[in-house]
């Protein structure tokens, strides 16, 4: 039912950068405010990278209650202002997650995100779909009742500067959850890049190595052919990196744009037509 759904649009994705964070002693100030008295800065540590994700929720809190509305909607509502333009957006996308059991005590925000999930063309499907998908069976629209998730689990083979998996299959417009586990000694980052675009995505990577904002950007180029973006992880943690299998079938390539591991860590994305 829900494959129905993904119709033949073409999906409109954030831009996929990373927002440098601001600096720790600007960072502190920030943290340090009272989200309760402070509308602005309540707002600011909703938007502004680097923010712990607990100071983020206070603010949510905060603002729901001066507006009169409730902490889930509040992040909605700055996770879609940010358009994901914003240093917050992926902690904007966990937090509308995490708070999915909320949501499901208030049929308008449950129907909200539904909408936003049903549409192919929304920036924050991917989020909704997310969301939706965190809610037992029995709490989820009906027409919902089937979305999923579907993980991809990757791990850096320690030493081989290499991702453990060569190669995964995908239908468009389906919700991917690449879960990355950096089982090395060393960073790495995982972007995903149009079909043909790897060296050109690589060899403009390789370049940011060689100055300071390319380290704060993390290795990720400001070009139209990365579509989606995990930045760096380190040794020993993980990442996710969720994002909608792109509509239009195709081979793309995930790749560590890390300089100088391009042209060994990498894989292929097979995006086939979804079924109808
Ligand atoms: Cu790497």
């Amino acid at each position: 039912m829900f494959i129905a759904l993904f119709a033949a649009t073409l999906l409109v994705a954030p831009p996929a950068r990373l927002v440098p964070p601001l600096p720790p002693a600007d960072i502190q100030a920030l943290v340090a405010m009272d989200p309760s008295k402070d509308p602005a800065a309540a707002k600011r540590m909703l938007s502004e990278a680097g923010v712990p994700m607990d100071q983020r929720r206070k603010a949510a809190e905060a603002m729901a209650m001066t507006g009169g509305s409730t902490p889930v909607v509040v992040v909605l509502d700055a996770a879609i202002q940010c358009g994901g333009t914003c240093g917050a957006t992926h902690d904007l996308a966990d937090l509308v997650v995490s708070m999915a059991a909320d949501a499901a005590k208030d049929p308008a925000t449950i129907e909200r995100l539904a909408k936003l999930a049903e549409a192919t063309d929304d920036p924050m499907r991917v989020t909704a779909c997310r969301a939706i998908a965190a809610l037992p069976a029995d709490q989820r629209p009906a027409a919902l009742k089937d979305l999923k998730v579907r993980v991809i689990a990757l791990k850096a083979v320690p030493g081989a500067m290499q991702y453990d998996v060569k190669e995964v299959k995908a239908k468009a417009g389906e919700i991917l959850d690449f879960s990355f586990e950096n089982t090395d000694t060393i960073q790495h980052n995982l972007l995903v890049v149009a079909p043909g675009k790897m060296s050109e995505v690589g060899v403009a990577a390789d370049k940011m190595g060689e100055t300071a904002e390319g380290k704060a950007a993390e290795f990720v180029p400001d070009l139209p052919s990365v579509i989606a973006v995990m930045g760096l992880v380190d040794p020993q943690k993980s990442g996710h990196l969720y994002m909608a299998a792109p509509q239009k079938p195709g081979t793309y390539q995930y790749v560590c744009t890390y300089p100088g591991h391009w042209r060994m860590m990498n894989g292929k994305l097979k995006v086939e037509k979804a079924e109808k």
